[in-house]
């Protein structure tokens, strides 16, 4: 898009009801060999809640789209009458209901921006949200107009057999000439981010589930032909998901026929399109053989999410798409919940804190911080981000919190029912947690409109002629970008106390009567608050912010032995995990500081007495020896030492392997795999510790522990094990790495999903030469610019979760990115955006990787005809 100004951003301030509804729409699709021709039938009346503009002009969006003829109410326009632009079709003078028919030709062959209609393969498909419709037709492309569709698709039998849309199959026939026709009708009404349109020649697989009121439901799966004997995990994902959301939420899916199609290039992970879900195939075929653990259960949580969209975004939708969080945070939360109930509810929760912390955290310290309700932006899809959807499940988390079970259920059943059909915004559904709890939320709000981590500096006393023991809390939140200065929020803060034995007391608050209990919720409301309990007969530790009650940082002052305590003692297995995090963090940073410091005894021996505790939940167990990842530490730091704490971190893994070299042999022999391949909890727990113990073995291999990695390799027995040992050989000096990495490409180079992980495990290895390598493996045959998982699985790697080789201080890793960035914008500038990220957090480093990122930046954010993706993301970074 070329563009001489520079682009304007869209406030939330300035949101006004549309001018114009659409009632009906009528679509008329003939796919033709580069050149669609899309005919709209659009029923229009002026929108009597808009502000009074009498006989206003009529203006649709519309993009990339070569007008044909416009006619209002059958009456084909003079070229006075309308006017086109870049992006938009205005009719001068209509009346206050008609009906308005535009045909326009696109050429879905050429969209390498995967966003509208488009061909991938021999298939062609959609991608509307969130703004994608306006290239397909002229339309209101906004989310606060919903009406019902009617869609005719036309197509080559021979290469196009199966036509999809939304809703259900109304009539289908033969055209002659070898073409034919479906049409689909949704009852539904919907905003146009929610239409799909599918055509191909896909086989499917059928399956069927029964709603608890005994509706039955068609579920059917859309692949290409290779790809049939890998949809069984998703299938049964789907039938999971469909009945939990009937128990958990009460509600059922309200059409005949759910659909999912699996397309290879795709620019996100899935879309929930009412009644024909669009999945990137990496989020729907799984087989043991091809997929790992992390997989199969990534598919659970990506087809869980799309399903409960159905709900959660499409029943009830977002007013604007400011309030993108109402469906993304509330959708993740219940995927979330869906996944902690299929699978182990704590490792779910330190996974998902895990991720919160390395990347929203990191988000929100940045200089695209922005509330999980934004005020502005420039390119919608830039906000489709951690904060969005991660922080904004945590927000969620914390008024189901808040509220307790109960109340929390009325209340979601009080906003399904109340907006049933409708666009609405994070305050409507605030507002619904507020009516059914009788609660006030006035305060709670500001975790909508305020960017940033809190964080929570805290103190505590212990009187013992009183027996009292005081809390002093402190909250504080650092400014962000737009916003200097912060106000109190509401905080859900979780703590418990344990006596020196290790068991949790009573809690009992100053002025009540009695204990209530032994973890309470403390309201956190003030920017200084005390809590005084009573009735404490010895200096207790405490646990603070259990089960991680609210997305905030907190701050005490824990000596090593009072970690190591509440490692083994905690009753609230998520702090016990995360004592053991802030143990490690500790060990790693005072290395960081001091390289030749020795390794703490105690430290070495709670990770032993972890190891030995035979009745530990394997999977909690591989979470607890997991060290904290490279970037999370380098956020502990005031300025990011790369190689400080990449050696620091090294040496640490290093040492706790040398010292519990017998341990982890023993661990990962009890942990090998026999059995068929199962993903029951157990299962993965067992190949997730077995793994983890190799990877501490191979820090430094020796014969013995080298020959166990490539025969795990080489048995083959799941892509599980096959990965971990893959990963580890390509990380390492062995002298079989060139000839396993080559074995794995002749196997597998016929399949992508496969060929992805291949090209993963080479971006991140720590090899001095890894920048060369990803260079060379672009111009792999199996290699694709055009396709984003490639991208993300070369490129991205390198740029996210190579610390080491991507900040090279000679700067050629911040070169190449911008080079790929460039390359990629004018094709397919959502993941040119993504990509350019890696360098958004410059301001962090040494002056002279801050010298090297910013003159990249400075490049890209120079260069003409940017993408306003790709735009918003080099200026923003520059000016923060
Ligand atoms: C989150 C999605 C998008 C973007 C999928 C695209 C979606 C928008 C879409 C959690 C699980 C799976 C996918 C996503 C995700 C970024 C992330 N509406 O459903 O949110
Ligand atoms: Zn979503």
């Amino acid at each position: 898009m070329p563009r001489d100004a520079s682009p304007r951003a869209i406030h939330l301030k300035d949101y006004q009801p549309p001018a114009f509804l659409v009632d009906r729409v009528r679509l008329h699709v003939d796919l033709r060999e580069r050149t669609t021709r899309v005919r709209a039938d659009l029923a229009l009346r002026r929108n009597p809640a808009a502000p009074a503009a009498p006989g206003g002009a009529l203006r649709l969006n519309g993009e990339q789209l070569a007008l044909q003829s416009v006619a209002v109410d059958g009456r084909a326009l003079a070229p006075a009458e309308y006017a086109v632009d870049e992006e938009s079709l205005t009719v001068y003078a209509v009346p206050d209901a008609f009906a308005l028919q535009t045909e326009v030709e696109i050429v879905p062959e050429d969209n390498t921006a995967l966003e509208g209609l488009y061909a991938s393969g021999a298939m062609y498909c959609t991608q509307c949200e969130a703004e994608g419709f306006r290239k397909i037709t002229y339309y209101l492309d906004r989310p606060d107009v919903m009406a019902r569709f009617t869609t005719t698709i036309v197509a080559d039998k021979a290469r196009c057999p199966v036509l999809l849309s939304n809703g259900n199959p109304v009539e289908a026939g033969d055209l002659g000439a070898g073409r034919h026709f479906v049409t689909w009708e949704d009852p539904f009404p919907k905003p146009s981010y929610l239409f799909a349109l599918v055509a191909g020649d896909l086989r499917c697989i059928e399956d069927r589930h029964v709603t608890a009121s005994g509706r039955e439901v068609a579920l059917r799966f859309y692949v290409e032909p290779e790809n049939v004997d890998k949809c069984e995990h998703a299938m049964r994902s789907l039938q999971k998901a469909m009945r939990w959301d009937e128990e958990r939420f009460g509600r059922e899916y309200d059409l005949d026929v759910y659909m999912i199609v699996a397309v290879n290039d795709f620019n996100m992970g899935a879309m929930e399109n009412k009644g024909l879900n669009v999945f990137n195939s990496k989020f729907v075929l799984a087989r043991p053989e091809t997929a790992t653990d992390r997989d199969f259960l990534g598919i659970q949580g990506v087809v869980g999410h799309e399903y409960f969209h159905n709900w959660t975004g499409n029943r009830i939708t977002c007013r604007d798409w400011f309030q993108l969080s109402l469906k993304e945070g509330l959708t993740v939360f219940r995927d979330q919940e869906f996944s902690a109930d299929m699978g182990s509810r704590g490792v779910k929760r330190i996974e998902d804190v895990r991720l919160l912390r390395a990347n929203q955290f990191a988000e929100d310290a940045g200089p695209m911080a922005h509330p999980v309700r934004p005020d502005s932006y420039i390119e919608i899809n830039n906000f489709y981000t951690v904060t969005v959807y991660e922080k904004g499940a945590e927000v969620v988390r914390m008024q189901a919190n808040l509220l307790g079970p109960e109340a929390f259920r009325r209340a979601m059943d009080l906003y399904f029912a109340r907006h049933d059909g409708q666009a609405v915004t994070t305050d409507d559904f605030v507002r619904c947690m507020e009516d059914a709890s009788g609660r006030d939320l006035t305060q709670f709000r500001r975790w909508y409109s305020q960017a940033g981590t809190p964080e929570l500096e805290i103190s505590d006393r212990y009187d013992a002629v009183s027996r009292t023991y005081t809390l002093s809390v402190r909250q504080s939140c650092p400014p962000t970008p737009g916003q200097p200065d912060k106000q109190p929020l509401h905080i859900p803060f979780a703590v418990g106390l344990l006596e020196p034995r290790g068991t949790d007391l009573p809690l009992q608050l100053a002025g009540e009567g009695a204990p209530q209990g032994t973890t309470r919720v403390l309201d956190l409301r003030e920017p200084e608050q005390d809590f005084r309990f009573v009735d404490v007969p010895e200096r207790p530790t405490p646990s603070l912010l259990r089960g991680f009650s609210a997305p905030v940082k907190v701050r005490f002052d824990y000596s090593d032995e009072a970690l190591m305590f509440l490692m083994a003692h905690d009753s609230d297995g998520f702090n016990r995990w995360d004592a053991a995090q802030r143990l490690a963090q500790r060990v790693i940073l005072r290395r960081v500081a001091e390289p030749a410091a020795r390794l703490a005894p105690g430290f070495v021996d709670a990770f032993r007495q972890a190891l030995a505790d035979a009745r530990a939940d394997r999977a909690l167990l591989a979470e607890v020896l997991t060290l904290p990842g490279e970037s999370y530490l380098a956020d502990q730091l005031a300025q990011v030492d790369v190689d400080g704490i990449h050696r620091a971190r090294e040496t640490v893994k290093t040492g706790l392997a040398a010292a519990l070299r017998d341990e982890l042999l023993a661990v990962r022999a009890a942990c090998s795999d026999t059995g068929p391949y199962d993903i029951a909890p157990a299962s993965v727990g067992r190949r997730s510790l077995g793994n983890l113990a190799l990877g501490y073995l191979m820090q430094r291999p020796d014969a013995e522990v080298a020959a166990l990695c490539l025969r795990q390799y080489r048995a083959g027995r799941s892509m599980t094990d096959v990965m971990a040992a893959l990963a580890l050989i390509a990380d390492s000096e062995l002298p079989e790495r060139g000839e396993v990495l080559a074995d794995f490409r002749a196997r597998w180079q016929h399949d992508p999903l496969v060929m992805d992980k291949w090209f993963t495990v080479q971006a991140t290895a720590r090899h001095p030469e890894t920048l060369a390598r990803v260079q060379a493996l672009m111009a792999d045959p199996v290699f694709s610019m055009r396709n984003p998982n490639k991208v993300r699985s070369l490129i991205g790697a390198f740029a996210t979760a190579n610390s080491v080789r991507f900040h090279a201080t000679d700067g050629g890793g911040y070169a190449f990115l911008a080079d790929r960035v460039l390359e990629l914008d004018p094709a397919n500038p959502q993941i040119a955006a993504r990509l350019l990220r890696a360098m958004s957090r410059w301001r962090r480093f040494d002056p002279a990787r801050q010298a090297l990122m910013r003159a990249q930046l400075e490049r890209v954010a120079g260069t003409a005809g940017l993408s306003k993706d790709v735009y918003e993301i080099a200026v923003k970074s520059l000016e923060a």
